[in-house]
């Protein structure tokens, strides 16, 4: 942005201000920092709607109705694993019945680079709620049909783990609502700790209604330009809701996606119905395209990311409303000392007479 075109929008702000006497004030920069917060929530939500020009549904990668052949057709891109079985509707990872296990496995490595992964699944059964367990965890992986403690797959994975945990076994679960969807990068040596809900290494979550409900529930997984991001549907509303997100993620190529499920004591039929696989395309700078590719997936600053979590910063948003009533304020202070410094003034005059 060169100077001498700011210079004329600044011009014509303190112009604009003079004629309203409410923000004549001598410090113009705050309205400068509120003009320029405005603009930058403008431009962020515009970035957001124009991130990726196109996607494409990747049909091998992608489980949806008719499933025919899965699991058991050597065309199919699929393995069943465990209880895992196939429905005209759904694919069950597990039945209401205690100790199952169960997973679906695509048998082809995943070289894409941006992408997002629209799940749609369900999880019902006739336990009441926190008599039911455990939940269904969605993978990016090095590994494929592992069993294992982290929800029927492995633990000391390495890769993505997205999971939809509907038991508490913490506990103290004050300070997350079930059941919670969180997600995790496992790196060989990382574990998910099933007593805590995976609290130590989870990079984010939320909490979300998604069992036994009448309308269908989806979970969005979007990686784009190392950024991570998680979002759910599952008000029945046909609208996507934040979840969680992670910047400077990076993930290992040749990766397989699975998705698996895990009762122990308490149950719950846990299905999925489909999980569709677009491709992102991007616009990239040639420096883009020159970035190293890593063999351990990672986070950077990760030390960053999880101070982030404990103290969290001011968001544009508070910051914008910081300004705007610091503006406010400065108005009101400005009245009262005109007051005040009238009454003095008065004061004086008559102490004259
Ligand atoms: C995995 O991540 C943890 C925590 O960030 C770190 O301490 C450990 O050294 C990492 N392991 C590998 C193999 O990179
Ligand atoms: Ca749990």
């Amino acid at each position: 942005m060169d100077v001498t075109g700011t210079t004329p929008t600044l011009d014509r702000l303190t112009s604009f201000l003079s004629l309203c006497p409410m923000f004549r004030i001598k410090n113009i920069r705050e309205l400068t920092f509120l003009f320029i917060t405005v603009c930058m929530l403008m431009s962020q939500s515009l970035a957001d709607e124009q991130e990726f020009m196109e996607d494409f549904l990747k049909r091998e990668f992608s489980l949806a109705k008719p499933y025919r052949g899965l699991g058991f057709s050597s065309s199919s891109q699929w393995d069943l694993m465990g209880t895992a079985l196939v429905t005209p509707d759904y694919v069950r990872l597990t039945p209401d019945l205690q100790s199952r296990q169960g997973a679906v496995w695509s048998r082809i490595p995943f070289f894409l680079r941006d992408w997002e992964l629209k799940v749609h699944f369900k999880i019902s059964g006739q336990g009441k709620k926190n008599f039911n367990g455990d939940g269904l965890a969605i993978w990016l992986t090095k590994d494929r049909m592992q069993n294992g403690p982290v929800f029927g797959n492995m633990n000391q994975f390495v890769g993505l783990g997205v999971f939809v945990d509907t038991y508490p076994n913490a506990e103290k679960t004050h300070d997350r609502a079930f059941p919670y969807i969180s997600m995790m990068l496992g790196n060989g040596t990382l574990s998910y700790d099933h007593d805590q809900d995976g609290r130590s290494a989870d990079l984010g979550g939320c909490a979300a209604m998604v069992r036994n409900t009448v309308h269908d529930t989806f979970l969005l997984i979007r990686y784009l330009n190392n950024r991570l991001t998680l979002m759910v549907d599952v008000d029945g509303k046909q609208e996507w809701k934040d979840c969680a997100e992670v910047t400077g993620l990076r993930l290992p190529k040749g990766y397989f996606f699975g998705a698996s499920s895990a009762t122990g004591d308490l149950s719950d039929n846990h299905d999925i119905i489909s999980m569709k696989l677009y491709e992102l395309m991007v616009h990239r700078t040639p420096e883009d395209d020159e970035e190293e590719e890593v063999i351990i997936p990672r986070v950077d600053n990760m030390e960053q990311f999880q101070v982030a979590v404990e103290e969290e910063g001011m968001s544009t948003v508070q910051f914008f409303f910081t300004i705007l009533f610091s503006i406010l304020g400065l108005g009101v202070l400005a009245v009262v000392g005109l007051v005040v410094y009238g009454r003095w003034k008065e004061n004086r005059r008559k102490r004259f007479y």
